[in-house]
C-alpha cells in the first residue's frame, strides 16, 4: 500500500529545510574546489549510461537526507506495489502495469486471477507477425501493392510517445516505409498529411485506448472518407485500417474487423502506453526486432529501479533532485535539453508524462496539498536552444534546473559536427555551474583596452552568477535499447515524485472539464442553439459565428 502522509510532516523534510538553509548560500564552484572526489561521489553508471549529478546544488548529505525522505514516504514499498499489480491508481481503481509490457523475465504476473503476461505475449506475437507481413510483402494493400506510408491517428498518450520514438530512432527505420502522425482535430493536420499520400499504399493505424476520443474519431472518419474516395468499396477498409484499443466494441462499431484489432488493457495508462499495442507504428517503422530492443532497454531500467538500493537508484535520485529544487529552492520549472536532433521531441513527451501525472493539488486523502507539486517541464534541442532561451537560464532571475542529455557517438557522424555539438554540451553545463565573477569579467575587459567608464558600465551586464544546477545524462549511443532505458527512467522518476508528494500520478481528472464543455459548445456552433455563458465566452462565440457567414 502507498503510505498516506504529507511529506511536509516527516522528520526528513524538517532536516532538509535546515540543510537547505546551510547549503543554499554555497557556490558550486566552491563545492567542487573543496572536494576533489565530488564527481566520483555524485555520479552513477547504469549500463552504457553516465548520470552526472555533481553539478547539482547538493552534497552527499543532501542525498542522504533526500533518501531518508523517500524511505519515510514509503518509496520502496510503493515500487513493489506497482510492480506486483496493486491497484495503486485508486481513483480509477486500476493497477499500473506498463512494466508488464516489457517483462521478458518472469513466467507469470497474476492480476485478478489471470496471468497477464500470457496476453501481453500474445499481442506482441500478433504485432510481430503483422510487422513481418508488412515488410515481407505478405500483407499488402487492396490492390496488392506494398505499403509505403503508415499513418498513426491518435492524440495525447496515443500519439506523443510513438511520434517521439519514431523520430528519435529514425536512423534505424526500415527502408521504403514512411511514418506520419495525425493528432490535432484542427483539419489542417489531416489535410496537410493526407495531401502527400497515395490511398493505395497507405495503412492507417487508429490508436485510441478508449476509442471515444473526439479528435481521434473525427480524424479517423476523415481518413476513412479520404480512402474511400479512391478505393470506392467499403470492403477494402479491412486491408487499410487497424485499431489499437482496449475497447473492442467501439472499434467494431467503427467498422474495423476484429482481426485488425491490437488489444491492450486498462492497467496501461495513456502516457505510459508506447510499450503496448500503441507502439505498433514504431514496430512497423523500425521492424519488430527493434521494437523489442526498445522494450528490453526499458526492462533493464525496470530491474534496476526495482532492485537497486535507493542511494544508487537512478530514477529515485532523479526524482529526489526534483523534489529538492521544487520544494526547497521553490523552482517552478525544469528544462529538458537533448543535445541530439533526433531527440528533439523528448521535451514534449516528458511534458505530458510529468505534468499530466503530477500536476495535482489534491493529496491522497482528498485534501489540498500544502506544498508545491510538479514544476513546468519545457525545453528544446541544443544547440538551437542556446540561441533562443539560454540567456534566461544563465542570467535571468529564476533558477531553472536542467537535464542535459546526449549520446557520445553520433548516428550521423559527419566531419567534426559531433565534436562541435558536444563541446557546446560540455561548455554549457560548465558555464552554468561556474559563472563568471567580477574579477574575471574585469580582467577580460581590461585586455580590450576599453576606456575606464565604458568598462565599468559594461561590467555588471557581463557577470554570470553561475551556481545553476544541471544534471548531465550521457549514453554511449542512441539506440532502441538505450532510448528504452532512458524513457523508463523518466517514467519511474515521475512515479517516485508522485509518491513523495502523496498524490495520485496515474489519473488525469484535470482534462475532463474542458472536454465536457467543448461537447456542449460544439452543438452550439453547429446549430442555432444558444446556451447561457459568461459574457466573455458569449461574445467570443458570437464573433466566431459571424465570421462563418
Ligand atoms: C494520457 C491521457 C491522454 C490520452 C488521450 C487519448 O495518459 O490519458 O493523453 O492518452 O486523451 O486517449 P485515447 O487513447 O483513449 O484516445
Amino acid at each position: 500500500m502507498l503510505r498516506n502522509i504529507s511529506p511536509a510532516t516527516t522528520t526528513a523534510w524538517k532536516n532538509l529545510e535546515a540543510h537547505y538553509k546551510q547549503l543554499q548560500p554555497q557556490h558550486l564552484r566552491d563545492l567542487f574546489a573543496n572536494d576533489p572526489q565530488r564527481f566520483q561521489k555524485l555520479s552513477l553508471q547504469f549500463e552504457d549510461f553516465l548520470f552526472d549529478l555533481s553539478k547539482n546544488r547538493i552534497t552527499e548529505e543532501t542525498l542522504n537526507l533526500l533518501v531518508n525522505l523517500a524511505e519515510e514516504m514509503g518509496v520502496p514499498q510503493a515500487i513493489e506495489s506497482m510492480f506486483t499489480g496493486e491497484k495503486i491508481n485508486v481513483t480509477e481503481n486500476r493497477a499500473v502495469l506498463h512494466t508488464a509490457l516489457r517483462n521478458f523475465s518472469d513466467p507469470e504476473l497474476i492480476l485478478d486471477g489471470e496471468n497477464i503476461l500470457t496476453e501481453v505475449n500474445a499481442v506482441l506475437e500478433q504485432m510481430r507477425s503483422f510487422c513481418d507481413g508488412i515488410h515481407n510483402g505478405s500483407i499488402t494493400s487492396y490492390t496488392g501493392k506494398a505499403f509505403k506510408h503508415i499513418v498513426n491517428i491518435g492524440i495525447g498518450g496515443s500519439h506523443l510517445g510513438p511520434q517521439m520514438v519514431c523520430e528519435a530512432l529514425k536512423s534505424y527505420q526500415k527502408p521504403g516505409l514512411e511514418v506520419h502522425f495525425i493528432s490535432n482535430v484542427d483539419g489542417t493536420d489531416a489535410a496537410e498529411i493526407l495531401e502527400k499520400l497515395d490511398a493505395e499504399t497507405t495503412l492507417f493505424i487508429i490508436a485510441s485506448k478508449t476509442f471515444t476520443t473526439k479528435e481521434t474519431i473525427t480524424n479517423a472518419l476523415t481518413a476513412r472518407n479520404w480512402f474511400l474516395e479512391t478505393a470506392k468499396d467499403e470492403k477494402h477498409i479491412s486491408k487499410h485500417f487497424v485499431a489499437l484499443s482496449t475497447n473492442t466494441t467501439e472499434v467494431e462499431k467503427f467498422g474495423i474487423a476484429p482481426e485488425n484489432i491490437f488489444r491492450f488493457w486498462d492497467w496501461v495508462g495513456g502516457r505510459f502506453s508506447l510499450w503496448s499495442a500503441i507502439g505498433l507504428s514504431i514496430a512497423c517503422t523500425l521492424g519488430y526486432n527493434r521494437f523489442e530492443e526498445l522494450l528490453r532497454g526499458a526492462e533493464a531500467m525496470d530491474k534496476h529501479f526495482r532492485k537497486t538500493p535507493l542511494h544508487q537508484n537512478v530514477p529515485v535520485l532523479m526524482a529526489l533532485l526534483s523534489i529538492w529544487y521544487t520544494n526547497f529552492f521553490n523552482c517552478q520549472t525544469h528544462a529538458i535539453l537533448p543535445y541530439d536532433q533526433y531527440m528533439r521531441l523528448l521535451p514534449e513527451f516528458l511534458q505530458q508524462l510529468l505534468m499530466e501525472s503530477n500536476g495535482k493539488s489534491t493529496d491522497r486523502n482528498g485534501q489540498p496539498v500544502t506544498y508545491q507539486t510538479q514544476p513546468v517541464i519545457w525545453g528544446a534541442a541544443g544547440t538551437n536552444s542556446q540561441h533562443s532561451f539560454f540567456q534566461l537560464i544563465h542570467q535571468g532571475t529564476i533558477l531553472i534546473p536542467c537535464d542535459f542529455i546526449a549520446a557520445a557517438v553520433s548516428n550521423n557522424p559527419i566531419g567534426e559536427h559531433q565534436a562541435l555539438l558536444m563541446s557546446n554540451y560540455f561548455a554549457q553545463t560548465e558555464a552554468l555551474m561556474k559563472g563568471k565573477n567580477t574579477e574575471e569579467v574585469r580582467q577580460e575587459l581590461e585586455q580590450k583596452n576599453l576606456p575606464a567608464s565604458e568598462l565599468e558600465n559594461l561590467l555588471p551586464h557581463k557577470l554570470f552568477e553561475g551556481n545553476k544546477p544541471t544534471t548531465s545524462i550521457m549514453m554511449r549511443q542512441l539506440t532502441p535499447y538505450t532510448l528504452g532505458s532512458l524513457l523508463a527512467m523518466y517514467e519511474h522518476k515521475t512515479f517516485v515524485q508522485g509518491v513523495i508528494w502523496n498524490i495520485y500520478s496515474f489519473d488525469q481528472w484535470g482534462v475532463e472539464l474542458g472536454k465536457q464543455l467543448a461537447t456542449s459548445i460544439e452543438k452550439e456552433l453547429l446549430t442555432d442553439k444558444q446556451q447561457p455563458h459568461d459574457a466573455s465566452t458569449t461574445n467570443l462565440i458570437q464573433y466566431y459565428k459571424e465570421n462563418q457567414k
